[in-house]
């Protein structure tokens, strides 16, 4: 079994959410709020069912899903778009490919070092984030 990405996360550092945003076509004056929020996760797991919360002051965004069953997303709150997203292990990195209108869209989240890592991407563009447990 993978190591559990189950927990409350904190973000430590980002980098590239702005090419991210702007790849997502998020407006100036959203993208330059959003750089500034202080987003935690929870994740949580019941059986096959994960739910992955993120939360700011400004948004929160949440999604469940069942591992390899592919459903419908709607990515209210960020860019309001309809995708046909999945999520599967691949090795010990948990991957989601959201199939819609951007290419090459989907994320990547993994534990290393005690950390969780996350690489949102984009059509060209790949945000890296770190995140530390908290309590
Ligand atoms: O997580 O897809 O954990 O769904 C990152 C920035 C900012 C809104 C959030 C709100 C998205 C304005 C992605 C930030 C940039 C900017 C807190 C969360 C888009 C719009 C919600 C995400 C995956 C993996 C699970």
């Amino acid at each position: 079994m993978p190591t559990s990405l189950c927990g409350k996360w904190e973000l430590l550092s980002s980098i590239n959410l702005e090419g991210y945003m702007i790849a997502l076509g998020i407006g100036s004056s959203t993208r330059k709020i959003a750089l500034k929020l202080k987003q935690h996760k929870l994740i949580e797991q019941a059986n096959d069912k994960y739910v992955i919360k993120t939360f700011s002051t400004f948004r929160n965004y949440v999604f469940s899903f069942r591992v390899d069953e592919e459903f419908d997303e709607f990515t209210k709150g960020l860019d309001e778009r309809h995708c046909k997203s999945v999520v599967t292990w691949e090795e010990n990195r948990m991957v989601c490919i959201q199939k819609g209108e951007k290419k090459n869209r989907g994320w990547a989240h993994w534990i290393e070092d005690n950390k969780l890592h996350l690489e949102l991407y984009c059509e060209d563009q790949t945000c890296k984030q770190v995140f530390k447990r908290v309590a």
